[in-house]
């Protein structure tokens, strides 16, 4: 029997089906059926600095969730510094708050190491190994250098960014051949496969045969896989009685429309600028003041890390502008919160607003906005307004799509979608809709997991 090894930076606990995304439950569901293990750091930081990580297994549903506590030092240098001030500003580029640091480098590629330590002893031989994202890109490598021979597929979650940008990190040689080093490679975008292809020609004068790299003596499957949602549970969700909340934000709103905006607190995820748009289009149209109501949740997240709590900062300024200048005493046009909402409210939520505005300057899918579609009401569908730079607006066709940098045109789409018809709603959900039923996160895991079965393999390169 083939067993299936996943390994990401977080491991979603055991028992914990209800408040897990749909990533979580589709990984879940497939080492549930085939037996398996999920690997990642515990979250927690062990007091004795110097001491060998201990991994943890909890075994639960036929899966051993494997657990390793980090030291403070680990978690500063992989996941703070090189994941999250190094990779992640640059994949997303902004090089201009790229800070590189051999010391984090050194870290990301020690705890790669550690996880490759802990993992390899466990590893069958007709076990597939499947990595994901920018934390973890040399773990084939070391895997690979304590001779694991399994095939070990990585998926990419964020963006592959354009040759010129990846190589202002000094260690893009490295990192490129780390990625080569497996034996499939998925992408959330042609795009993005297509940037580290002309990376591979232009600085390594390899030249990729399709999908195929051939390198280094391995050969490496590249792939595009684009990341969905259980749409039929946000069906589902949307369709179950209004929670509390929804109700108490629909009486709030006192008829006024909502446009709803999600997201993690992340300077790729254009909050500013939308909030910036949000107050151009009330400038622009008068005729808009207390009919409107605009809603931004946005959890907090990588607080370590300085510019996390510099896009807060700016967040609420921005928005306690816009209410300055056009609120009265009994209507503000933003509400700005920080907390997390359970997944089945946020599907009510989302059904509640007739606008959604899901415009990141750069995002490698964007899960919020096909979350969006799948909880409307087919009958009386509200507008996806979606940046043009999510990898999302490659399949979500029928949102108005917008450049995120152009504030007056972000305002005209909340024109647009203010004044858009039954309709014209019905015409551009439909097929959106369609497409999410088709290509859910199920499809997706279902279509990764096939192309790294050995029998896969054979085909291909017979
Ligand atoms: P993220 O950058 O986290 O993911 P996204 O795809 O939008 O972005 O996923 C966010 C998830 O968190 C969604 O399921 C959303 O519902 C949930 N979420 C956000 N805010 C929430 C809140 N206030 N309360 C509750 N839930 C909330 C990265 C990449 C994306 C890629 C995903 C998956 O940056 O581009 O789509 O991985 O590959």
């Amino acid at each position: 029997m083939q067993r299936l090894i996943a390994v990401s930076n977080r491991v979603p606990k055991p028992g914990d089906r209800y408040t897990s995304g749909g990533l979580s439950v589709a990984l879940r569901n497939a080492l549930e059926r085939a037996g398996g293990i999920w690997l990642g750091w515990s979250g927690e930081v062990q007091e004795a600095p110097d001491s060998e990580p201990k991994a943890q297994t909890t075994r639960f549903n036929n899966v051993d969730y494997v657990t390793v506590d980090l030291t403070r030092r680990d978690e500063e240098e992989y996941y703070n510094g090189f994941a999250n001030r190094a990779l992640w500003p640059l994949f997303h580029h902004r090089p201009g708050l790229t800070e590189f640091a051999r010391r984090d480098m050194a870290g990301y590629y020690r705890v790669n190491q550690i996880f490759a330590r802990i993992l390899a002893p466990m590893v069958r031989p007709n076990d597939i190994i499947w990595v994901h994202d920018y934390h973890l890109i040399p773990l084939a490598s070391e895997l690979r250098a304590l001779g694991v021979k399994n095939r070990i597929g990585f998926f990419l979650h964020i963006p592959w960014p354009a040759p010129e940008l990846f190589t202002i990190l000094p260690n893009h040689a490295r990192l490129a051949v780390n990625l080569v080093n497996y034996d499939l490679v998925g992408f959330q975008t042609k795009p993005f496969m297509d940037n580290f292809i002309a990376y591979l020609k232009e600085e390594m004068n390899i030249n990729a045969q399709g999908c195929l790299v051939e390198a280094f003596g391995r050969i490496c499957q590249l792939g595009v896989y684009p990341i969905s949602i259980d749409t039929q549970e946000f069906i589902r969700f949307a369709e179950a009685p209004a929670s509390a909340i929804a109700r108490r934000l629909e009486a709030s709103l006192q008829g006024r429309m909502l446009a709803l905006s999600v997201d993690r607190l992340d300077y790729s995820k254009g909050i500013p600028q939308r909030i910036d748009a949000i107050g151009r289009f009330l400038e622009l149209y008068p005729e808009y003041h207390n009919r409107i109501t605009a809603l931004q949740i946005a959890p907090t997240t990588r607080e370590a890390v300085p510019e996390y709590a510099e896009i807060n900062r700016e967040v609420a300024e921005a928005a306690g502008r816009i209410n300055g200048r056009f609120g009265d005493i009994d209507w503000g046009p933003i509400r700005y919160i920080n907390k997390s909402i359970g997944r089945a409210t946020l599907a009510h939520l989302y059904r509640a607003a007739k606008i959604g505005v899901v415009t990141p300057l750069r995002d490698g899918m964007n899960l919020v906005s096909k979350e969006y579609i799948a909880a409307q009401d087919p009958r009386d569908p509200g507008v996806l307004i979606l940046s043009r730079f999510a990898g999302a607006a490659r399949e979500l066709r029928g949102a108005l799509q917008v450049n995120p940098y152009d504030i007056d045109g972000v305002a005209h789409a909340l024109r647009a979608a203010c004044e858009m018809s039954l309709e014209e709603r019905i015409a551009r959900f439909e097929p959106m809709l369609q497409h999410l039923k088709i290509y859910d996160v199920h499809r997706w895991r279902d279509d990764f997991i096939h192309a790294l079965t050995p029998d896969h393999a054979l085909a291909m390169s017979a």
